[in-house]
């Protein structure tokens, strides 16, 4: 009884977040392959309390699998995702490799759920700056519609993987202890150039393009409309973004500043719909200087929302800030909640 799953990518920040949020899910979990690369293979990570060793991907490693949970970078998904597919299994996928192809579901269950419904044995999880924003704005868009999005993000390290976490610990060290800071991974790996992100802010997250934006903004533009409004070049609400590298290492922040259809919401409106909101925890008492931050919300599934206020110069404009851990809600436990869904509604 049970469904044979793998996790692709196991050994990273984002898969071992996946085992154990699979572990903590409604799955019924008949076995569990974690797969990674050559170089972690062998390696014992635990499921459940049971030791399991991490094996080297392969083709083959899919056969007999149903689900496979997959972190381990778009090329990788690119090269092992169709492989899966042809061996039978339904792909929840969180890298950007099948994001924008009109068969492929980009989906966060609070928001379009129903889109799953068309896969074609994968489906995309989006950026993990897209989730906490999409979660926090889409009640908004339900009850008061919505025209603009201007977001600009402070954005954690481990963002960019494990090996920029570590990055920045040493960095933080080496700057405490006097020595010189040695930065090779961030702003992104691959680039001609790399800078410390310790005690400093990097406004370059993902390579930069030609358009003048970096491809995670690029990416916020178009996965918030093929998400809420299914269609990536969808012209209904306007969105532009900032992202902005912080030296955090767990958790994103998001200054996101919208207009409404609706010019009569007040605040008191957008209180109401954001408190019953699934997903969201208002976090909004200014008096007691209560206000979502990144340090309280690792390690937990849902969106936090504070600071909500009007621009009191421009009718139907509100400011908020939106945190949530973009390892779990920004990446693990959207993918496993996807798979939840899949199971639930019979699509696996
Ligand atoms: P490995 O530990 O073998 O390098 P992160 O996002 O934290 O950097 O993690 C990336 C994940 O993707 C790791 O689990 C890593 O495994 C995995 N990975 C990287 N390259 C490959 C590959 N060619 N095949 C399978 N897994 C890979
Ligand atoms: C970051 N948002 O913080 C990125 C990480 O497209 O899934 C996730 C990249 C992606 O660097």
């Amino acid at each position: 009884q049970g469904y044979s799953v793998a996790i692709l990518g196991a050994t990273g920040a984002v898969g071992r977040r996946m085992i154990k949020q699979l572990a903590q899910s409604t799955i019924p979990v008949k076995s569990l392959k974690l797969l990674a690369s050559s170089r972690s293979a062998g390696t014992e990570l635990a499921f459940k309390g049971q030791k399991l060793v991490v094996e080297e991907t392969t083709p083959e490693s899919f056969a007999g699998v149903d689900l496979v949970l997959s972190s381990a970078g778009g090329a990788v998904s690119k090269r092992f995702l169709p492989e899966a597919v042809k061996r039978g299994a339904v792909c929840v996928d969180n890298t950007s490799a099948f994001r924008m192809d009109p068969e492929v579901p980009l989906v966060v269950p609070e928001v379009n759920p129903d889109a799953l419904a068309h896969h074609h044995g994968i489906i995309a999880n989006p950026n993990c700056s897209t989730i906490q924003m999409m979660v926090a704005l889409e009640p908004i868009r339900k009850a008061f519609g919505l025209k603009q999005i201007i977001v600009s993000t402070y954005q954690a390290a481990s963002g960019a993987g494990q090996s920029a976490l570590n990055e920045l610990y040493q960095e933080a060290q080496d700057y405490l202890d006097g020595k010189e800071m040695h930065a090779a991974i961030l702003p992104t790996k691959g680039e001609a150039k790399h800078y410390p992100l310790a005690f400093n802010l990097l406004p370059q997250i993902d390579v930069l393009e030609d358009s003048g934006y970096s491809h995670e903004e690029w990416k916020m533009i178009h996965e918030t409309k093929k998400i809420m409004l299914g269609d990536m070049n969808a012209k209904d609400i306007k969105v532009t973004a900032t992202c902005v590298r912080v030296p955090v290492p767990i958790a994103h922040g998001e200054s996101v500043y919208f207009t409404v259809e609706d010019q009569t919401a007040t605040v008191e409106d957008l209180w109401k719909v954001l408190q019953k909101a699934p997903g969201v925890v208002l976090e909004d008492d200014i008096k007691h200087q209560v206000y979502p931050q990144p340090i309280n919300a690792v390690g937990k599934r849902e969106t936090f929302v504070g600071r909500v206020r009007p621009d009191y110069e421009n009718p139907g404009a509100f400011n908020m800030w939106v945190v949530s851990d973009n390892l779990l809600k920004g990446a693990a436990w959207n993918t496993v909640q996807i798979a939840e869904y899949l199971v639930d509604r019979d699509l696996l």
